[in-house]
């Protein structure tokens, strides 16, 4: 009875301790082609949901391009342009928008 209670407390402690160091996170810009609805933008969504490191995505119809954050220890962002290319969104990544405007001096 005790140890099974010691047990189970060890594993939430063991389980916490996995989700609390703050992950590193990247963000990467992606143009994504073929999106023509709502739908699409969910179904990337749903997909991105399911892999290893995701943790947001901003995808903009109109624009035909995604704003993700991951965490880079899991998965690359090439592997995130190829994951949305395969279920039929050819997608590229793309630099920063921070770049390509000319704010430095
Ligand atoms: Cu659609």
């Amino acid at each position: 009875m005790k140890t099974l209670l010691i047990l189970i407390l060890a594993l939430f402690l063991s389980a916490c301790g996995r989700k609390a160091p703050p992950q590193a996170t990247e963000t990467a810009h992606f143009s994504i082609e073929g999106m023509t609805c709502e739908n699409c933008v969910q179904g990337i969504q749903s997909t991105l949901m399911r892999l290893p490191g995701f943790s947001q995505s901003t995808i903009d119809l109109e624009t035909d391009s995604a704003e993700i954050l991951f965490d880079p220890s899991e998965i690359s962002a090439a592997e995130l342009a190829e994951r949305i290319t395969r279920i039929g969104y050819p997608t590229t990544q793309m630099p920063r928008p921070e770049e390509k405007t000319g704010d430095e001096r």
